[in-house]
């Protein structure tokens, strides 16, 4: 469906996407991991562009880069749109990147048209949405929400490098990290892919987000022993793997009876378990599981949580080994999207044209974050197959414009019907 009456230049739009899709770990597409100096790579191509469209750019103290535009009434607040622009290994070209293109997008087209908001605008590429190699996700927009602590900017990462020594490389500082705190903030939009199969399936254009699953994440290890895998005894041996696999079998089958109850949405995956010293002659001493659990209801991952306590102590037990870690290592609460913003985007749509629907998304987003701290909605558009975190994600342009498009005018509706109140400056 051709994109009528706005300023969205979908070819620009698309132009920039592909630019960031060519900044990739060689021969392992797509992939431009936070921290990296791939990533610095991106984000310079970022602030290019941000400069190019008139925006002031910074990056603040928890490493997000920040693109800003005063609005005409002094002290107004801030509306804010942006994602992420790092990936997961061999991820896609449109996870995060199409969110942080599309509001540089908005910023443009408003430009262009002459455009001048009562609000401040920004435009974020949050640092680090993707779990990191630290150990953590949304390290930017935790930042930006007074969530990232001390003990989270001691997780360390590749040469045992410490979170917050990282974050000091990408242009943060950890130990300002009160000032990324913000309280500017009048509104968040977020576009991302939908990175599942609704709108495709139902051949609809926009997917407005009702809200966003909490995440909790949680290690799990086991300590047994060494030893020689053809002369120990089955019934002498301490198996860390044994005892893991039991664990992994415990996840998948708690997970399955919770998400098989009636009120909704329950999912947890074992997406990492290590294994050491890794040798096919010898009985494992070490095992890691890490586990990402899913829910819009904070009650199943309590429930959840306790249940696997419990089976992986008996797994322990079972396999003569200890149980020697049981850490959270985030977890973030489920999020209701605002009510008031999703009405802009639905008008929006409408006004362009553009069929909708209403959907919750099972992915996490920085709008989770940032919905911490003012109204924040998402703007979802149909991605091939509802494929993501995979080099064979795709998206249309007309699609990620059309998105843009809903955007754009929700930006101007909101601004019209929000009066500018006179907002203590802090940060910015
Ligand atoms: O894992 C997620 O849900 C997101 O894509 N980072
Ligand atoms: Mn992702
Ligand atoms: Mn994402």
């Amino acid at each position: 469906m051709a994109v009528s009456n706005t300023l969205i230049d979908g070819d620009r739009l698309w132009q920039d996407i592909m630019a960031l899709a060519d900044i990739t770990e060689p021969g392992k597409p797509y992939t431009r991991r936070s921290f990296t100096p791939r990533f610095l790579a991106g984000r310079a191509y970022l602030i290019e562009q941000l400069k190019a469209a008139g925006l002031e750019v910074r990056i603040d103290t928890a490493g997000n880069l920040i693109g800003r535009r005063a609005g005409a009434k002094p002290h107004a607040k801030t509306i804010m749109m942006g994602s992420h622009s790092d990936t997961v290994p061999s991820g896609g070209r449109f996870d995060g990147i199409a969110g942080v293109v599309a509001a540089l997008e908005v910023a443009r087209a408003l430009r262009d048209a002459g455009i001048e908001l009562q609000h401040n605008l920004e435009v974020v590429d949050f640092l680090a949405e993707e779990p990191s190699e630290y150990g953590l996700s949304c390290v930017g927009s935790r930042g930006m929400s007074g969530q990232l602590t001390n003990a989270m900017l001691d997780f360390t990462g590749p040469q045992n490098e410490r979170l917050g020594d990282a974050l000091i490389r990408v242009g943060g500082n950890p130990a300002k990290l009160s000032e990324a705190v913000r309280k500017d903030i009048a509104a968040y939009l977020e576009l991302h892919i939908e990175q599942g199969p609704v709108l495709e399936q139902s051949k609809t254009d926009l997917g407005l987000v009702t809200g966003i699953v909490g995440i909790t994440r949680l290690e799990i290890s086991f300590q047994g022993a060494a030893d020689h895998a053809g002369t120990t005894p089955m019934h002498m041996r301490r198996d860390a793997l044994y005892a893991a696999a039991q664990a992994v079998t415990a996840i998948r089958e708690q997970a399955e009876a919770l998400a098989s109850e009636p009120d909704g949405y329950f999912v947890a995956t074992v997406g990492i378990l290590t294994l050491e010293p890794g040798g096919a002659n010898v009985v494992p001493e070490r095992a890691k599981v890490i586990v990402d659990i899913r829910t819009g209801k904070r009650e199943k991952t309590l429930r959840f949580l306790e249940s696997i306590d419990a089976a992986t102590q008996d797994a322990a037990e079972k396999a003569s080994v200890e149980r020697s870690n049981f850490k959270t290592l985030s977890d973030t609460m489920p999020m209701d999207c605002d009510l008031g913003l999703l009405d802009d985007l639905a008008k929006s749509a409408d006004a362009l044209g553009h069929s909708h629907l209403q959907l919750a998304s099972g992915a996490g987003h920085d709008a989770a974050f940032v919905g911490q701290l003012a109204p924040a909605a998402m703007v979802f558009v149909p991605c091939l197959g509802g494929r993501s975190h995979t080099p064979e994600e795709w998206a249309e342009k007309h699609d990620i414009a059309a998105g843009a498009a809903a955007i754009f005018a929700a930006v101007r509706r909101f601004d019209e019907r929000t009066p500018v109140t006179n907002q203590t400056h802090n940060s910015i």
